[in-house]
């Protein structure tokens, strides 16, 4: 995750014990003071973007340190700390937005105006003025990750599977793992459940989150905060949407090809009376908790057996790498395209190992604590292949903040957040079987088409696999926001779009006691989740683009940008200009493209297309 100021914005929380209410959709008209009164100049325009910046700098020193302490060790006390951060900065940001309206229509410098733009949907939770519902919210956004962060499920079954052998509670990681290495249809369907046990206590607490939240909005000028999330993308939500849906019908059929193959595989594992034949994966088989990225069936789908591939785990264990070697590589390949090594406060105050004494929040994110360039990652690193990829995914993050940490505070964000969430994913395709020899952890490189169907095949179980999922998480929550889904149909929702996107559906009966949506990470943390659909299919159109610079000529998939100046300096001057500029502008300088296009992605994978095709023949693919 992103803990730049773009995140720092959008925790903010606040109160009331306000039962679900439809989405009050018409702004809240506060009288004007004298000041406001009078006609707004472009001169104090710009004075108060000079304002806001200083105070969110001044704001971020003490917020970014609650939040790094509370989600590095959760107790009552930090909580507390991180809520009353929370309330200031929400109440701050509230305040300047409203502030801020009176300069509309006004004829302002560029960098002014966008500022204004970028000030106006930085608000991913908007408070209300109410003191005790602003405070409340905080105390809910703060209380929904800690729950996650300490979830846990404890089970006799379990006992020796966990990293503590005496122990039968398993914290998510654990049972990732569990979910990631069994096979036996009962455990991943008793290990799927217990997971999702943790997040019942949340549903109250997310409806009350989303009225309150609401009722912020409203008070922006905004109908529900569908419409903040959806607004900034320098178009309409209307516009948005309309993008996103233009890019998922792209790319679909790629998908139904892998979901097509990889149901057969699993029909052949569990029996067709487990794994139907024309219906939805059952979501506990696929390897992965929510069934967003499969890498680990790679054993059951692997076109050629012993090929090779790009899954260099074994190596990395039989070289005994540790979590440092690990972030050393991942530095070494930015500082190969020109970036500076990472500070050395980053290696004394990151956390990079799950402590064993006390809750953290694992789930990966990387910061910039202060907006100071105090750059640091927190992350439960274990030694694997799949976590060396989100190492690189983390580092995308510090090097966007090192690059464009000399903008002010409202330019320090991604062109759009989906930027953000790209850069590390760009760099992961260029590790390619050639840099994994170059780095020691591959002793040959097979040139041959079947090894290349294996590292394609490793790469679409994460990149193509997760395309729906990244699609529907905020689908679901816009409705929620937007009153479309009344908490009474939260869960009900979720099922029908998981089933919708991605073809997967719960084994066992669901009901409105459950609230799964909350299992996962991004609902109870209040992190917009499109971002990442378009992080992955950003990462192709980068990569193509950068491998162009670079002079590589041949399939997408052979190219590695590693050590190359020219690809380096496409990315840097792109990374420099934060958000200053539209994003349209900012992928123009990098690409020569103005729009976000799937033609790389699709590109990319046409050889595993066509293998899948031949495999999938006489199958009847898709789910009704
Ligand atoms: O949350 C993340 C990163 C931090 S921004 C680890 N990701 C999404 C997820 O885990 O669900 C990266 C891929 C998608
Ligand atoms: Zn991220």
């Amino acid at each position: 995750m992103n803990r730049s100021l773009a995140a720092l914005l959008l925790v903010a929380g606040c109160s009331g014990a306000a039962p679900y209410a439809p989405a009050p959709v018409t702004p809240v008209v506060t009288p004007l003071t004298e000041k406001e009164s009078t006609a707004p100049t472009v001169d104090e325009a710009q004075a108060f973007v000079k304002d806001v910046n200083e105070a969110l700098r001044a704001l971020a020193q003490d917020a970014d340190r609650a939040a790094w302490v509370k989600s590095t060790y959760i107790t009552p006390d930090t909580e507390h700390l991180e809520s009353k951060e929370r309330d200031r900065v929400m109440e701050f940001i509230a305040r300047k937005v409203k502030e801020a309206r009176r300069f509309e229509g006004l004829d302002l410098p560029k960098d002014t105006a966008r500022s204004l733009y970028l000030l106006k949907f930085s608000a991913g939770l908007p408070a209300p003025s109410d003191a005790k519902k602003r405070a409340r919210l905080a105390e809910l956004t703060t209380q929904l990750e800690s729950i996650y962060g300490k979830g846990k499920y404890c089970s006799p079954r379990l006992k020796g599977k966990g990293d503590d052998k005496k122990s039968e509670c398993l914290e998510l990681d654990e049972l990732g793992k569990v979910l990631s290495k069994e096979k036996d249809y009962d455990l991943l369907l008793e290990v799927w459940k217990g997971w999702h046990s943790i997040s019942p206590p949340m549903r109250s607490m997310y409806e009350e989150f989303v009225a309150i939240g609401n009722e912020g909005a409203a008070e922006l000028g905004f109908g529900n905060m569908a419409d903040i999330w959806k607004g900034g993308y320098d178009m309409s939500s209307a516009e948005f949407e309309a993008e996103m849906n233009r890019l998922w019908t792209e790319v679909k059929p790629l998908y139904e090809k892998l979901h097509c193959f990889v149901r057969a595989r699993l029909q052949k594992q569990h029996g067709t009376d487990k794994v139907k034949a024309g219906a939805p994966i059952p979501a506990h088989l696929l390897g992965n908790m929510w069934a967003q990225e499969w890498q680990a069936l790679y054993p059951l789908v692997e076109p050629h057996k012993g090929k090779g591939n790009i899954d260099v785990t074994k190596q990395m264990v039989a070289k005994k790498w540790n979590h440092e070697k690990m972030v050393k590589t991942g530095e070494a390949f930015f500082t190969s395209l020109g970036m500076q090594p990472l500070p050395k406060t980053f290696w004394e105050r990151s956390l990079f190992l799950k402590p064993k004494d006390r809750n953290v929040v694992c789930h990966a994110s990387a910061w910039d604590v202060g907006l100071s360039g105090d750059l640091r990652i927190k992350m439960c690193i274990n030694t694997d292949f799949d976590d060396l990829v989100t190492i690189h995914h983390e580092l995308g993050h510090n090097y966007y903040y090192q690059q464009y940490g000399h903008l002010p505070p409202l330019f320090q964000a991604g062109a759009n957040d989906g930027f953000h969430e790209g850069i590390g994913d760009t760099l992961v395709l260029s590790v390619t079987p050639d840099y994994l020899k170059k780095i020691g952890l591959l002793d040959k490189v097979s040139d041959d088409a079947k090894a290349d169907l294996n590292v394609l095949m490793t790469r679409a179980l994460e990149g193509v696999a997760f395309l729906p999922f990244g699609k529907l998480i905020d689908e679901w929550r816009w409705r929620v926001f937007d009153g479309r889904t009344p908490p009474s149909e939260y869960n009900k929702s979720w099922w029908e779009l998981r089933r919708k996107y991605q073809g997967v559906a719960p084994a066992v009966d669901r009901s409105e006691k459950d609230f799964d949506p909350g299992a996962k990470y991004h609902i109870p943390a209040n992190v917009p989740y499109t971002r990442y659909f378009i992080a992955r299919i950003l990462q192709y159109q980068f990569h193509r683009a950068l491998c162009k610079a670079a002079g590589h000529t041949g399939p997408l998939y052979k190219c590695s940008i590693y050590g190359n100046a020219a690809a380096g300096k496409k990315m840097i001057d792109m990374l420099r200009l934060g958000a200053s500029k539209e994003w349209p502008v900012a992928l123009e300088m990098l690409s020569g493209e103005k729009r976000m296009d799937a033609t790389a992605i699709i590109d990319y994978y046409a050889p595993l297309a066509a293998w899948l095709d031949e495999q999938n023949k006489g199958q009847k693919c898709g789910w009704d």
